[in-house]
């Protein structure tokens, strides 16, 4: 990584589902010594502590867009957030809740970036609208509000809109893709690398291929957005919407550290982190090794 100075902003959310106990990532990620391990690196990392996120008022409810109102509140605090640490020059290294969080990631993003590349590293694409979700829960739906599909008042928060090209995004380690979803990535021509691609051509190749093309789409950064349920549900219990067939630990060690070798990744995030339904910080631990490569940690 380029950038040595790093600020670490936890996100306590779970309105993007409905699945308590999400918002307590950012708690069990600094448990498990997120901050001491980048130190250990070598880099400047200043925790700024989390936005404040209220707690559940229980207001009426739009079934296809459960908690609108508290993501919409969310998103904005973590919007300003991140646009103050990147003028100030620092990597931001957000930490979650639930992938609702990446609307606010993107929303301050968008201020500095026009042309930002993204990898989602996840086993759901994330690319519902109200109209095509299942659920209603929101943390399925963060992709296709940066690109500017779905409800308005989410996909204009900050007043730029769209935020991201579908174009510029890839996702990576996809295995459960809605229908709606799977129509928007036909139309759009999303890049995906499902599971299947990664066992016919290796996370080399896959992660080698991203580079190349990010770099053809000349992005002016890249965003890498990890869910952790993009792993395989034995390294990773502790989320809240487990997929089996997945992404392997050693693999995605090989992703981060073949990002870190290019260093072109100028912002992440770490979401979905629920220990409520983890075993003994598992899934945190995880998280903070694989930052550990991103960062480029070296063993000798
Ligand atoms: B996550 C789902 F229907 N697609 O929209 C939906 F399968 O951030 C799951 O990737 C979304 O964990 C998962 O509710 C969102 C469902
Ligand atoms: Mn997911
Ligand atoms: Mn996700
Ligand atoms: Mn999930």
């Amino acid at each position: 990584m380029d950038n040595k100075k790093i600020s670490v902003i936890g996100v306590p959310s779970d309105y993007g589902q409905h699945r308590r106990g999400v918002d307590m990532g950012p708690s069990a990620i600094r448990y498990a010594g997120v901050i001491e391990r980048l130190e250990n690196i070598g880099y400047e990392v200043k925790d700024e502590g989390d936005i404040l996120v209220k707690r559940k008022v229980n207001a009426q409810q739009d079934p296809a867009l459960l908690n609108l109102g508290e993501v919409i509140e969310v998103s904005i605090q973590l919007s300003n957030k991140i646009e103050e640490v990147i003028k100030d020059e620092r990597f931001p290294l957000i930490l979650g809740g639930d992938h609702s969080i990446s609307i606010g990631t993107f929303a301050g993003l968008a201020t500095r970036y026009k042309n930002l590349g993204v990898i989602w590293y996840d086993a759901h694409a994330d690319i519902n609208t109200p109209e095509t979700s299942p659920s209603g829960n929101i943390h399925g739906m963060p992709l296709a509000i940066s690109i500017g599909l779905g409800n308005e008042r989410l996909v204009n928060i900050n007043g730029i809109a769209p935020k991201i090209k579908p174009e510029n995004i890839i996702i990576i380690g996809a295995r459960s893709v809605d229908p709606g979803e799977r129509e928007i990535i036909k139309k759009l021509g999303i890049k995906v690398y499902t599971m299947h691609e990664i066992d016919r051509l290796g996370m080399a190749e896959v992660i080698e291929r991203s580079i190349a093309y990010l770099k053809e789409q000349k992005v002016d950064g890249v965003h890498l957005s990890l869910d952790l349920d993009g792993i395989d549900p034995l390294y990773t219990p502790g989320v809240g919407t487990p997929v089996p067939g997945g992404i392997t630990y050693r693999e995605s060690h090989l992703a981060m550290e073949m990002l870190e070798e290019v260093g072109f990744i100028t912002s992440a995030e770490f979401v979905e982190v629920n220990p409520i339904l983890d075993e003994r910080n598992k899934t945190a631990d995880a998280a903070v090794a694989l930052m550990g490569s991103l960062f480029g940690e070296k063993l000798v």
